[in-house]
């Protein structure tokens, strides 16, 4: 770094005469906190070229109060065996989230499936294949029955399908007013194939009564203050929902036993609502002839409010109503942000697109912040909630600092917004376009 980009006063005057040459060194370093919060008016320009390091060719279109996506990242050092890349955001419980571009693979690999923990998982030790048994049972259940896994493996049909599980918080620490919860970027999401048996199939051999409304899960995961009595969490969905084809009890992913932290030995899959639906450890399922009330179920867990609300209200437990499907979203999966591209060669971008129960239809690519958009090409999903990759070239006018933006349409034409949609008090769906820096030199 130059003695001159040393200076800790005047990022302005350091730059002022050639902004192209600013040290990217300078990142986090001299660079005064508030600029990670936003440049607030279009007059401070210069200052944020020299942040991000070079000349802006767009600049004009830059929405006020954007952090440029060279500066939103975050990374830590990550230690859960079997994991790989993971940013670690807790440890008890524990939470890590993957970086965008370790969700290039079509498919996740276990290692950088992401983790959301709400209490403490079972014991590795105290896990035997063999002794591990599934309840089905419930008010609205004929005849409650218990499986262990080589039960379930000999009775039911196996079944594959790639499930896209994403977090309902995931991209909550964009909210403003921020609120509670792990604050997760982009990567509280992953999408792979898992193997089990179909979960209605297992629900029919049990019967169910005309009653039902709605199942229930149980995992054997304990209480982060370790009172027994506690349940961690116990999630559930509609019948309608628990009958597709797509939902399994499964104990494989990726061909392979589910890793220790994503529900090992057996699971609920379940694609395109929010993950928390996905009992992990599963040890019961309840068919309920009400709309479950286990925890996290009620009050204002995996809620939003019913209809819009002001940023930072307080919303009444009776207007706030369950998130079913999740919204249509997309990420850059390729190139990671933040690298440095020749002005001379295309840039190829791939990346995922996933719109809950819906389908993926068009995806779109800007580098001027939104001005004009570029189709790309969208694949086909394995399945019904499996993701989607999509592919594209962009090529750059000039040198510079860009950003490319990806925006997917869902399969009934809702678009990702730009910027962060409806404002809740959990910070929930969060589906604004995902963005990356490139610096074109
Ligand atoms: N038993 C149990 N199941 C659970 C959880 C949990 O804490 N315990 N977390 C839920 C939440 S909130 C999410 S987002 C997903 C995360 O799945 P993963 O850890 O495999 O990524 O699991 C869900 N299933
Ligand atoms: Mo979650």
């Amino acid at each position: 770094m130059s003695e001159k980009t040393k200076k800790t006063v005047g990022i302005h005057e350091a730059y002022a005469n050639d902004p192209v040459k600013a040290d990217l060194e300078i990142f986090g370093r001299e660079v005064e906190p508030t600029t990670r919060r936003g440049f607030l008016k279009k007059s401070s320009l210069l200052a944020m070229a020299a942040v991000v390091g070079s000349n802006i060719p767009f600049a004009n279109n830059m929405p006020s109060g954007l952090i440029p996506a060279l500066l939103a990242n975050s990374d830590k050092p990550f230690s859960v065996e079997g994991k790989d890349g993971l940013i670690y955001l807790n440890d008890r419980p524990i939470n890590a989230e993957t970086p965008a571009h370790l969700l290039n693979d079509e498919f996740t690999p276990d290692k950088h499936f992401f983790i959301r923990n709400n209490g403490v998982p079972p014991e590795l030790n105290s896990i035997d294949l063999k002794t591990w048994t599934l309840e089905i049972t419930g008010e609205s259940c004929q005849n409650p029955k218990t499986f262990t896994i080589d039960e379930l493996k000999k009775k039911f049909k196996h079944y594959t399908y790639a499930m896209t599980l994403e977090c309902g918080g995931n991209g909550r620490h964009e909210f403003n007013p921020p609120t509670k919860g792990n604050q997760w970027e982009v990567g509280a999401v992953g999408c792979g194939r898992w193997t089990g048996v179909r979960l209605k199939d297992v629900l029919k051999d049990c019967g169910i009564k005309e009653d039902a409304v709605y199942i229930g899960y149980y995992g054997k995961d304990t209480h982060l203050s370790g009172d027994p009595t506690k349940v961690v969490i116990s999630r559930g969905v509609p019948m309608s929902k628990a009958l597709e084809d797509e939902i399994l009890i499964a104990w494989a992913y990726e061909g392979e036993d589910i890793p220790y932290h994503n529900g090992y030995p057996l699971r609920l899959a379940i694609g395109g609502w929010p993950a928390s639906v996905s009992g992990k450890w599963l040890s019961k399922i309840v068919i309920r002839n009400k709309i479950h009330d286990g925890e996290k179920m009620m009050g204002q867990s995996y809620r939003m409010p019913c209809e819009p609300v002001v940023p930072g209200s307080k919303v009444e437990n009776d207007n706030m109503c369950i998130i079913e499907s999740m919204p249509v979203k997309s990420l850059i999966t390729f190139p990671k942000s933040g690298i440095n591209h020749n002005i001379n060669d295309k840039l190829k971008l791939n990346g995922k697109a996933w719109a809950g129960d819906l389908k993926v239809d068009e995806m779109y690519v800007s580098i001027d912040f939104g001005i004009t958009w570029q189709k790309a090409k969208v694949n086909k999903p394995l399945n019904k909630t499996a993701w989607q990759t999509w592919e594209t070239n962009v090529t750059f006018p000039k040198k510079g600092y860009y950003e490319v933006w990806a925006r997917a349409t869902d399969s009934k034409g809702n678009m990702q917004p730009m910027i962060l949609p409806g404002w809740n008090p959990n910070g929930y769906l969060n589906n604004a376009c995902h963005r990356i820096a490139v610096q074109v030199v």
